[in-house]
């Protein structure tokens, strides 16, 4: 395999670790937890997992002997920068217990566990990986592990291949079901332990005892690396608005973390929409009065930052959305046969008259765009509605209303960007190489131990890695009652933006001061090698909520 020179040098890093990680190890239990919400639903519906005390890994004197024990391990859903780590981490963790500890990977997500496609993880492959973004050690997917039926398949290879563990790393969804495969392996006594890993750039799965997901870090830091070069090229070329789109499927985590990163002219907080009920209409007003502003000192140039799941936060949008769902999913042959130039027509006569003019008046691309296929979990794939474009071109639409009126005098020329997979698969930074390592090391101290329906945790990470804190929480405390396709079921709950949170209102005191001047902030590449200043900084997203607890 050819490789770049940076390949070759981050072969060789060594990630930083907690320092209780380095030799043995014991517990320390804290009390015992309760889910954030709906306590008493939740406990009935997990009652072997349910209620468990969260677990501190404390340096030890005692070597136990470490039976042999065989370990799989699922990546799940959309890539994120340090997942090689977290298996490579598992590995060393496992190795270093009973070299005849083997771990073997499932392929291409929770459907490799039940179609039975795996490889085993040796030494020299895992060696190939270490400290390299992406997933392809063992590839992820978006399969949902749900059904007492993939359960049992999946306990059939299991038990083939001796596996007492299995490690699933995957974000809030993936991490749910994480649990109620720990709770139904359990509960018919498999053997077979189930753990946990924070994963997904979008920074949504986090709390208490999960300060962050990992490859929110490194995703941020690309994105905001190619916002600050643009905001360059903008005080240098002095002659386009860009409209930047970010990944974030429903949170706005990855956006504000770059305004913060970068102080851009305009950022929608999808969060702080929904809570004033926003429309559409009143943020193309707002970002085209900045545009207005700016123009009369003569910058005709800015940057605007859009989170990727905007629509489904304008209150309007949402009902929109909510009742194409539910009619795509009981019309989607009708749909299908209908000609496609009449498909938008036939939605249009069969919903409410509200929701059909809220269609109506989208352009035919975005309207379109809403009308496609679901993901697995029936989540419109907003990744696919431009709305980049769609804000550019009715900013420039309202301007030039403003023009009739006297009201703005400039040029208005946009170009239009969506950032995710360009940060999905980087480099991992120093910190998510290290945190991820460390997730993985402690996922097997867990599974050592016995635990299962646990998350592997590293908290105090706004520390040198040496002073980060190990340790496991049940997956049950994380959960709520949610109605996910008209069933209340129990979900890990979603951390959204919080509106009285450190970093939104650090961004919100900033903002109308960033609208209007052109000192941006050029952040540059990840840097891998020098001093902790400028390779081992968390996100400011990170240091602002850890500052302030
Ligand atoms: P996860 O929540 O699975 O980590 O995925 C996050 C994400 O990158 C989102 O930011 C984005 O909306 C989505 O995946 C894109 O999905 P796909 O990889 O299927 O295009």
């Amino acid at each position: 395999m050819a490789k770049s020179a940076l390949q070759i040098a981050r072969a060789s890093y060594k990630p930083k670790m907690p320092k209780a990680l380095y030799g043995q190890v014991k517990i320390e239990e804290g009390k015992p937890t309760q889910s954030v919400a709906d306590q008493e639903e939740v406990k009935k519906l997990f009652p072997n997992t349910y209620g468990m005390p969260t677990l501190k890994f404390v340096e030890s004197n005692e070597k136990p002997n470490y039976p042999v024990m065989n370990v799989g391990v699922i990546l799940s859903g959309g890539q994120a920068p340090g997942g090689h780590n977290v298996i490579a981490g598992i590995f060393d963790g496992m190795k270093n217990m009973n070299a005849a500890n083997r771990v073997y990977g499932f392929l291409m997500g929770p459907g490799g566990l039940v179609d039975h496609n795996y490889k085993e993880l040796t030494a020299e492959l895992i060696d190939e990986y270490r400290n390299t973004g992406g997933f392809d050690i063992i590839g992820s997917g978006r399969t949902k592990l749900e059904t007492k039926e993939q359960f049992d398949k999946g306990l059939e290879i299991l038990k083939k291949l001796d596996i007492k563990a299995l490690v699933i790393i995957g974000g809030d969804d993936s991490n749910t079901n994480a649990c109620v495969l720990a709770e139904y392996y359990k509960s018919i006594n498999a053997g077979v332990q189930v753990i946990g890993c924070p994963k997904t750039i979008d920074g949504d799965l986090k709390n208490e005892m999960i300060e962050t997901s990992f490859g929110f870090d490194t995703a941020c830091k690309v994105y905001s690396e190619v916002i600050g070069n643009i905001q360059r090229d903008c005080n240098s070329a002095r002659k386009y608005w860009h409209f930047i789109k970010l990944m974030g499927r429903s949170a706005s985590h990855i956006a504000l973390e770059c305004a913060l990163q970068v102080q851009p002219n305009y950022c929608i907080i999808s969060e702080e929409v929904e809570a004033k009920a926003l429309s559409l209409d009143d943020i193309v007003k707002d970002i085209a009065n900045v545009v207005a502003k700016r123009a009369e000192m003569g910058h005709n140039f800015g940057t605007v930052l859009i989170p990727e799941g905007l629509i489904e936060f304008i209150p309007a949008m949402k009902d929109l959305i909510a009742e194409l769902n539910d009619f795509l999913a009981h019309n989607q042959d009708k749909f299908n046969a209908t000609p496609k130039n009449e498909q938008l027509q036939f939605v249009a006569q069969n919903i409410s008259a509200k929701n059909a003019a809220v269609l109506n008046s989208l352009p035919e691309g975005v309207a379109r765009q809403l009308t496609l296929d679901r993901d697995p979990h029936g989540n419109v794939q907003v990744s696919l509605i431009e709305t980049e474009k769609l804000l550019a071109e009715m900013v420039k639409t309202e301007l030039t209303k403003m023009k009739g009126n006297g009201k703005y005098n400039g040029k208005f020329a946009t170009m239009v960007h969506f950032f995710g997979y360009e940060g999905r698969c980087a480099f991992p930074s120093n910190f998510d190489a290290d945190y991820c390592y460390s997730l993985g090391y402690t996922a097997s101290a867990l599974i050592a131990s016995g635990k299962t329906g646990y998350m592997s945790s590293v908290r105090n990470t706004t520390a040198p890695a040496d002073q980060w804190i190990a340790g496991g929480v049940p997956v049950t405390m994380m959960m709520n009652m949610e109605r996910r396709h008209g069933e209340m079921k129990p979900v890990i709950q979603k951390a959204l933006v919080k509106l009285d949170g450190a970093p939104f209102k650090f961004f919100a005191e900033r903002r109308n001061d960033w609208a209007m001047s052109s000192d941006y902030v050029y952040p540059g590449p990840i840097q891998f090698y020098g001093t902790p200043e400028l390779c081992d900084q968390p996100t400011v997203t990170l240091k602002l909520e850890q500052a302030n607890k």
